[in-house]
């Protein structure tokens, strides 16, 4: 047996294969360096989509096709590795979704989390399972499996999110569903702020009973978690890779906020050189305030306020930023902890 790439395959082996290949069986010794590698073996690359550069074609987008047509308006961030697979790294689908003002998304659910992280505009809600948020720029809010969820515009403004979805990974495991109710609105059953009264104060009702691994919490606005941000880059040393950085939970259990899909918030101070750092875990970065660079690989990727970019699985990446930047990030890392697969070095 080999594990070794076979530059020449005998006559006697070839005719073996055929005649196994006719009954849908295959010889692992062909193939077996490439499925079990020594390190992450990932068709993702370092990628980043600058905001002057795609938002031309979102604004276009608006002008091609409304949002009730499209069911959602939005422009996909294919990984130049996956080109054609709707992916922005191997194992999360990501876009950026516009809605104009005076538009509906119709409501709809799937078995397909879902995050907003607020890119451009405001006041502009998104409604899930009876509840509205009016969405600002850098808040997080999320869309739990299987929840009803619509958009709307009431402003007078375009608002533009970026769409963070475990598509590729509740495709990998055939459990995808989608329902559509027929109605563009979702009743509204809540008043706006009861969830972030009930789970966003550090507090819970006496009776709550978790339903699912999802937060409770759908809305994290961007106030809060900028507040946090100042108040330790004041009080503790940044982190030599990190900077100061936060993860976005489900207070219920202090678990990430989706089961799936994780999510952090980061702040590096001005003049912060960050170290090397790498994670299994591919992440998708969005930054909202301040400009900067990361170094990924042999690449270095410049970014500013509103571009988003992508580190690939286990490799080494640093930031070095001049101003105080502050970046939004998420990644499977949850599903690879469930799975004590997950690892870093720095
Ligand atoms: O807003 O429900 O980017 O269902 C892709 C699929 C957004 C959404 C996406 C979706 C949505």
């Amino acid at each position: 047996m080999s594990a070794v790439p076979q530059t020449q395959v005998s006559k006697e082996r070839q005719d073996f294969y055929k005649r196994i290949d006719t009954g849908h069986v295959a010889p692992l010794w062909e193939v077996l360096h490439d499925l079990i590698t020594p390190k992450p073996k990932t068709p993702c690359v370092p990628v980043a989509w600058k905001w002057q550069t795609v938002l031309p074609w979102i604004m276009e987008s608006g002008q091609l096709i409304t949002a009730k047509e499209a069911e959602r308006r939005v422009l996909v961030l294919e990984n130049p590795g996956l080109r054609g697979q709707a992916r922005a790294t191997h194992s999360l689908y990501a876009g950026l979704q516009l809605v104009l003002p005076g538009e509906i998304a119709p409501a709809h659910r799937h078995s397909q989390s879902a995050l907003r992280f607020i890119v451009s505009g405001d006041g502009a809600y998104t409604a899930v399972d009876g509840e509205r948020v009016t969405m600002h720029v850098g808040d997080f809010i999320i869309t739990p499996s299987w929840t009803w969820h619509d958009h709307g515009n009431p402003s007078s403004e375009p608002i533009i999110w970026m769409d963070v979805l475990d598509v590729p990974i509740v495709e990998l495991l055939d459990a995808q569903f989608l329902e559509r109710p027929g109605v563009e609105k979702q009743t509204i059953v809540r008043t706006e702020g009861e969830s972030f009264a009930r789970y966003g104060n550090t507090m819970m009702p006496l009776d709550y009973t978790p339903r699912s691994h999802t937060s409770p919490l759908f809305w994290y606005p961007y106030t809060r978690a900028r507040e946090a941000l100042a108040t330790l880059a004041a009080s503790e040393n940044p982190h030599p890779c990190h900077g100061h950085k936060l993860q976005y939970i489900n207070p219920a259990n202090g678990g990430p906020a989706m089961p799936t899909i994780g999510s952090f918030v980061q702040m590096l101070p001005s003049g912060f050189k960050g170290r090397d750092y790498r994670s299994t875990d591919s992440t998708i970065f969005s930054c909202v305030e301040g400009r900067g660079r990361v170094n990924v690989g042999e690449q270095t990727i410049e970014f500013g306020s509103k571009d988003t970019f992508v580190v690939p699985s286990w490799m080494k990446y640093r930031f070095e930023v001049e101003e105080e930047t502050v970046v939004f990030s998420a990644s499977d890392r949850p599903v690879q902890q469930a799975l004590d697969l997950w690892r870093e070095e720095a």
